[in-house]
């Protein structure tokens, strides 16, 4: 036996426990010890059944991920998969009883797909989520899970990827029983319990897989949803054809459709790209020069200041959390304001159904409204959320400074004003950091954790486990104006007015953007955001811009005729009162002439050009910042722009995508609107030198760490 897999007995009931922390994922070594403990099991004589379990904190929780990037690379052929074992264990003609706790997911669920029967613990879960890495079930889940659960459970599983509670699956027939207490000794005991029993196996239990009648409506269904719910996806319309395949053919031809498309998806584009987000969003709490055994410093309890949308929504942010949060703000009329936003928010959350009453009510207890610092000197942590003003924030830090208690980690919420800047209002620099919520601060994934020249260790590493406690995707960014996120997306908003003011239509460009999968057109994007935020900016640093070089306009002049976007009722779009954006004509004509006036060219513009000068500009200020260690890797940029700003994840995100592009052609193309379009688009050192290497962004390696701009 490997010792990855242990075989021991209680009595008459083999127990199989696997040992491959920190999930369990299934690799050979793993496979072939199971393999193996079956062999033995069933020459044993004394054995009657056998119990198959997780060590650790969970049963499997699937395939090991690693392996595919070394069978797509080329690196290790694609071995006979995980079939024959399930196949071997279905056989088996002793009761295999799986014990499942912690997360079956993919292969682990199909691992206890291939046992005749599955108990579980209360709080386990089980799911098929491989189309979240752009692939399918491959070892027979697309086939044995509509035999065990019914068709339309299975397509809602496979196709959408999320996980059912241990209840749900009882309820839907994956499960055979709840085990209270010991799951160990409750899965023995039901093994025992079955003796007498037939040994069923899952792939003969055909009665739940319905008639072509019942189940074209639920097929019609569920490719309606993948369209509009993963635009663009390949992998959950080849899940639903794979669950389609189980209730049209015999199991053995199910299993080999579901393995052409399985591998079909594998080696797409999409499957490695969503690889690459499923260990980037990991590889951004490994900071360089910052060990694991850093110290934390407890956060028990916050403060906010300012009650205005980001305050509130922060305020939120940790109340969700479970951490009482001081909510000040100096105005009364503001704070009633702030406090109504948040009662409003969950109530819609308990409307939707995302929260229940209760849960409400327990996070409404734990957001105190203040007018003053009284009881600032209790709090671990400040963020601050006022107005995006320099000179304010540095009073309201000074003033933090003296009513905090020493060790508190004082940071700002600024989008992109200087962390150092701010912190230099104070004595305890070391205590200063920023955290970039984006709004909405309690429903938008990505928090951007500012490092400032003085932030310490221990306050860096805090707040970037705190930000897994907040349920957001915390990534460490260097601090210049805009950090990572709004500094690419200067450039890329550039170019999306540019494009209008050369002729192209509002819409086409939106069009454009969105037809490649990014979530909302960077026109619409500005509407919602409210085109004011940037006009303000632009104003406090105009004088930086250099003379002579071209500038947009057309987002001042709509600014100035107070269309701010969906806040005043139009924008680039009108809206109307449900904020559905309409076209505006007379804004169409409005562009036309002002582009005259400023002796702008017009010219037809294809939908080729207007991602590439969008979503290059991206691309190409990410370099910059790779190359100025404001982002410690090119997989960080990619996760900021996949969890804050609507980049599609099977892209991979900007910097990936470049990647799959190739470097030279990126080069090439930007070499091109440089040409073109003037010193804007001067191409990055960086990029110029990779693409000059044949190296992608994904092997850059900034070698010395992160410092401040
Ligand atoms: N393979 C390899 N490594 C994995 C892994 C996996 N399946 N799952 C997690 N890890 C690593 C992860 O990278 C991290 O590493 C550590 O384990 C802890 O993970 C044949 C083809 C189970 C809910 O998609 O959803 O089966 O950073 O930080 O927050 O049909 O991990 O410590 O170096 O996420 O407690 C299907 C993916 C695979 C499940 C636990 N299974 N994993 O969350 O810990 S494809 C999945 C998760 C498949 C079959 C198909 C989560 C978790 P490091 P973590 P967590």
């Amino acid at each position: 036996m490997s010792d990855l897999v242990q075989l021991t007995k209680d009595k008459d009931v083999a127990i199989i426990s696997i040992n491959n922390p920190p999930v369990n994922a299934i690799g050979p070594a793993v496979s072939e010890g199971i393999s193996q403990a079956i062999k033995e099991i069933t020459q044993d004589e004394s054995v009657k059944a056998a119990v198959i379990i997780g060590a650790g904190r969970t049963f499997v929780a699937g395939a090991d991920i690693k392996e595919f990037g070394r069978i797509t690379s080329g690196k290790t052929a694609r071995g006979p998969g995980l079939l024959p074992l399930l196949r071997q264990i279905e056989d088996c003609s002793k009761p295999v009883v799986m014990a499942i706790h912690g997360t079956a997911f993919g292969g682990g669920l199909e691992l206890a797909m291939s046992g005749h029967y599955r108990v579980g613990a209360p709080g386990a879960q089980v799911g098929q989520p491989e189309v979240k890495l752009g692939i399918i079930p491959g070892a027979a889940g697309t086939q044995r899970l509509p035999r065990l659960a019914g068709v339309a459970k299975a397509v809602e599983m496979c196709a959408q990827g999320n996980p059912i509670s241990a209840q749900e699956a009882l309820d839907s027939g994956i499960l055979d029983q709840l085990i209270e207490g010991d799951l160990l000794s409750g899965a023995v005991a039901f093994a025992r319990a079955v003796l007498e029993k037939p040994v069923p196996k899952t792939r003969e239990r055909n009665q739940r897989l319905g008639t072509l009648e019942q189940n074209a409506p639920i097929f019609a269904a569920a490719r309606e949803v993948a369209r509009q719910k993963q635009r663009g996806m390949i992998a959950p319309l080849a899940a639903i054809d794979a669950v389609e395949a189980a209730t049209r053919l015999p199991f053995d031809e199910g299993c080999e459709v579901e393995k052409k498309l399985f591998n079909d998806c594998l080696f797409s584009e999409q499957s490695k790209a969503l690889i690459h987000v499923f260990f980037g969003e990991r590889e951004v709490a490994k900071i360089p020069d910052i060990p694991k055994e850093t110290p934390i410093i407890p956060v028990n309890s916050v403060a906010v200041v300012g009650a205005g949308t980001m305050g509130g929504g922060i305020a939120m942010v940790f109340a969700n959390a479970g951490i009482p949060v001081l909510l000040k703000d100096a105005d009364p009329p503001a704070l009633d304001r702030g406090m109504e936003v948040i009662r409003k928010n969950y109530s819609s959350s308990v409307k939707r159904g995302r929260f229940t009453q209760q849960f409400v009510d327990e996070r409404l207890r734990l957001i105190t409204p203040v007018l003053r610092y009284d009881d600032f000197d209790r709090v671990d942590l400040v963020v601050e959320a006022v107005f995006e003003g320099m000179q304010l924030k540095k009073e309201i830090f000074g003033e933090l400074d003296r009513v905090c208690r020493p060790g508190a980690i004082l940071a700002s919420n600024t989008s992109t004003l200087s962390i150092d800047e701010i912190a230099s209002a104070t004595a305890r620099p070391e205590a200063v950091i920023g955290t970039h919520f984006f709004s909405p601060a309690n429903v938008m994934r990505l928090l951007e954790i500012v490092r400032g020249k003085n932030s310490s260790k221990e306050v860096i590493a805090t707040c970037m486990q705190l930000s897994r406690k907040l349920g957001k995707v915390g990534v460490l960014v260097g601090n210049c104006r805009g950090f990572v996120g709004n500094r690419m997306f200067g450039p890329y908003r550039r170019e999306a007015q540019f494009l209008v003011e050369e002729g192209a239509s509002i819409e086409a460009v939106d069009q454009a953007l969105y037809d490649f999968g990014m979530a909302m057109g960077p026109l619409a994007t500005g509407d919602l955001a409210g085109l004011d935020v940037g006009w303000r900016i632009r104003k406090e640093f105009r004088h930086l811009e250099k003379a002579g070089t071209r500038q947009p306009f057309a987002e001042d002049r709509l600014c100035e005729m107070g269309r701010y976007g969906q806040k005043t009722g139009a924008g680039w779009y009108k809206y109307d009162e449900s904020r559905h954006a309409i076209s505006d004509p007379e804004l169409a004509d409005s562009l036309r002439k002002w582009s005259a006036e400023a002796g702008i060219p017009q010219r037809k513009i294809s939908p080729e050009e207007i991602v590439d000068r969008c979503i290059l500009a991206l691309v190409n200020e990410g370099a910059r910042i790779l190359e100025e260690g404001i982002a410690l890797r090119a997989g960080d940029i990619d996760i900021i722009y996949l969890n804050g700003y609507g980049f599609p994840p099977y892209r991979g995100g900007p910097m990936w995508y470049a990647d799959t592009v190739g470097l030279n052609k990126v080069r090439d193309h930007i070499s091109e609107f440089h040409r073109q379009h003037g010193e804007l688009w001067g191409p990055a050192p960086l990029l110029r030198q990779l693409a000059q290497e044949g190296k992608t962004f994904a092997e850059y390696h900034r070698s010395q760490n992160m410092t401040a701009a």
